[in-house]
C-alpha cells in the first residue's frame, strides 16, 4: 500500500550570506528552496544589507526570509537546506562567522521542535531585526511566533539599526 503523504505546512526560512556575492547567493538559494520536492515557494521577502551580529571585521550580510510550503517532514527538510548550503560552496569553521549562504528553519507550521539537530522556533529569531524585519514583509500584521507571541511586539522589542533594505532583485 502506497504510504499516505503528509499535508503540506507552511515553513518560514532564513537566509543570510556575506561572502562570494550575497546577493547573488539568496538569488540562488532562493530558486534552490523552490525547486525542492513537494516544496512551493509561497513568498520572498525584501533583501535587506544588515551589520554582522557575531565577531567583528566580518563584511555586511544580505538577508532575506521564504516563506516555503512543504510536505517534506522537518529534518527532511533541514537536511535539503544543508544540502543547498553545501552546494554553494558553505564551509563550517567560526560560529556566527562569515559564510556563503545560511539557511535556518524559522518555523515550521506551529510546531515546536527540540531535537539535537533542529530547534523550531529559531531560537534566536526573535531578537534579531536582520530575520524579525523581512520576515515581517510577508507574514499578516497579527502573525504570532509560536511559544513567543506576536511578532509586532518582537519587532518593536528589537533595537532598530543596521538593517537596510534595498532594492529587491527577486
Ligand atoms: N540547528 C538547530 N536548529 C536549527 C534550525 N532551526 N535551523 C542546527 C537550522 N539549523 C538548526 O548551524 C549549526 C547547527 O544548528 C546545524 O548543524 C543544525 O543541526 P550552522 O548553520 O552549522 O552554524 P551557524 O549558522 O554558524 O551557527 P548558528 O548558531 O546557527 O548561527 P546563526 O544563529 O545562524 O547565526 N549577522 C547578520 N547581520 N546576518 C546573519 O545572517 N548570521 C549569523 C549566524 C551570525 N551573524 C549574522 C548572521
Ligand atoms: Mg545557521
Amino acid at each position: 500500500m502506497r504510504q499516505r503523504r503528509s499535508a503540506p505546512v507552511a515553513t518560514y526560512i532564513a537566509l543570510g550570506s556575506n561572502l562570494e556575492g550575497p546577493v547573488g547567493q539568496l538569488e540562488r538559494g532562493v530558486r534552490a528552496l523552490g525547486a525542492l520536492p513537494d516544496s512551493v515557494v509561497r513568498r520572498v521577502s525584501r533583501f535587506y544589507r544588515t551589520e554582522p551580529v557575531g565577531p567583528p571585521g566580518q563584511p555586511d550580510y544580505i538577508n532575506a526570509v521564504v516563506g516555503l510550503e512543504t510536505r517534506l517532514r522537518p529534518l527532511a527538510l533541514l537536511d535539503a537546506m544543508q544540502r543547498i548550503e553545501r552546494t554553494q560552496g558553505r564551509v563550517r569553521r567560526e560560529r556566527w562567522g562569515p559564510r556563503t549562504l545560511d539557511l535556518d528553519l524559522l518555523l515550521y507550521g506551529d510546531e515546536e521542535i527540540d531535537s539535537p539537530r533542529l530547534q523550531v522556533p529559531h531560537p534566536r529569531m526573535h531578537e534579531r531585526l536582520f530575520v524579525l524585519r523581512p520576515l515581517a514583509d510577508i507574514v499578516a500584521a497579527d502573525f504570532v511566533i509560536p511559544g513567543r507571541g506576536r511578532l509586532e511586539a518582537q519587532l518593536a522589542a528589537c533595537p532598530r539599526t543596521g538593517v537596510e533594505r534595498i532594492d529587491n532583485p527577486v
